[in-house]
């Protein structure tokens, strides 16, 4: 367990241009800031977060400073706009329904009324409310947390299920398109731009001997048994903020909010909540799914949204965990064979190994797919 802000536990040792630049951006939010304090938040493996704490007029605050990486996200501005509006239609919704204990995500304008800055870099900086008394953990600790994880993005997206103005902007196009994904799998073995295809083999054999089973969701969208709703698309469990006592407080990380399947959330959320270690584990005996945190976890889930899923979303439920971790696994898998161009890695093979830890995820959920049905059912009967 870790204190405040999600992703936030290791500091960086940070030199004193990179300080003096960050202070410089934060006070394009708050030309009044003092700051005392910045610390690099780790934890995302795509844009670079920090902490900032200082003083505005004798009273001190806290704050969270964000670089967007504008290589992944090419229209930050579009991402801007999606993030506005699903914190407004958020905000509404809170304020209606008494019994939600999520609390949407603040984002502060900068001083010419835009919710960026961009700096004489060009690099597109923002700045969000530090959340207060949460916490957030890599992979459930308990089973209460799998539901409070499962409840809070239960929550967010049924909130959201009736968000006006249309579907949001596509910011990642074919985000979670698991088909693609092989694709580009497939073309980064054969270019083997970092010299890395020899050496896993086995991966790809594994690859190989599951492709078939991808598609099953892509297929619900196109015959429109699966419908297409506002997904936040990365709901990994440290992307959940809960509060001392262990319950829900915030969901966090409103980049990749998309028109997407509600399945590719819940299974982003098995993939991380029902681990027994971590995303990066090199020992592999440590890694396998829970059961009983996937219990908890589809439990706090479908007690959000049951009102609102299609026959064949429940039908599915039990298996989008497998289909996400395999996802994301090829995903590691690809960038690893690519030379490590598209996550931060802190280590010689770290995406091989992140890739790994998935696979086994995949083949764990594989061995209790029948128990994990029978628990799937089970809610839906109750
Ligand atoms: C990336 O940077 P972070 O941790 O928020 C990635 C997700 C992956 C995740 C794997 C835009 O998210 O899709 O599931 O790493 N985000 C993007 O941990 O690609
Ligand atoms: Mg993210």
């Amino acid at each position: 367990m870790r204190p405040l802000y999600a992703k936030m536990n290791n500091m960086f040792l940070m030199s004193e241009i990179l300080k003096w630049r960050l202070k410089s951006v934060a006070t394009q939010f708050e030309p009044a800031l003092k700051v005392e304090e910045v610390t690099r938040l780790k934890g995302g493996h795509i844009n670079s977060t920090y902490h900032v704490r200082g003083m505005i007029n004798g009273r001190y605050d806290d704050f969270v400073l964000q670089r967007l990486n504008t290589s992944v996200f090419t229209e930050p501005g579009k991402v801007m706009d999606n993030i506005r509006r699903v914190s407004t239609h958020l905000k509404k919704k809170i304020r209606e329904n008494k019994n939600v204990r999520i609390i949407p995500l603040e984002f502060r304008p900068a001083s010419d009324g835009r919710y960026f800055f961009i700096d004489d870099k060009g690099e597109f900086w923002r700045v969000m409310e530090y959340v207060k008394g949460g916490f957030s953990v890599d992979h459930a600790e308990n089973v209460t947390q799998a539901y409070e994880t499962g409840k809070a993005f239960g929550e967010f997206q049924y909130l959201l299920s009736d968000i006006p103005g249309g579907p949001l902007a596509i910011t990642i196009p074919r985000f979670h398109d698991t088909a693609f994904r092989f694709e580009q799998l497939e073309e980064a073995f054969k270019n083997d731009a970092a010299g890395r295809a020899a050496s896993i083999k086995k991966e790809m054999d594994f690859c190989y001997a599951r492709k078939d089973s991808i598609n099953c969701v892509l297929d619900g969208i196109k015959d429109g048994s699966i419908p297409e709703r506002v997904t936040h698309n990365d709901t990994k469990i440290n992307n959940v903020l809960l509060d001392a006592n262990g319950k829900r407080l915030c969901v966090i990380d409103y980049d990749t909010l998309m028109p997407g399947s509600s399945l590719y959330d819940v299974g982003d959320c098995v993939r991380s909540t029902t681990r027994t270690g971590d995303e990066d584990e090199r020992d592999l005996d440590k890694i396998r799914m829970d059961i009983s945190l996937f219990e908890g976890l589809v439990r706090g889930y479908v007690s959000a949204t049951k009102d609102v899923l299609s026959e064949r979303e429940k039908e599915l439920l039990y298996f989008c965990g497998n289909l996400i971790t395999f996802e994301i696994g090829i995903r590691f898998l690809a960038d690893h064979l690519n030379g490590d161009v598209y996550f931060q890695t802190e280590r010689e093979n770290h995406n091989l190994d992140r890739a790994r830890v998935q696979f086994k995820m995949v083949e764990s959920m594989e061995e209790q797919e029948d128990e994990m049905r029978r628990i799937v059912d089970g809610l839906f009967k109750e």
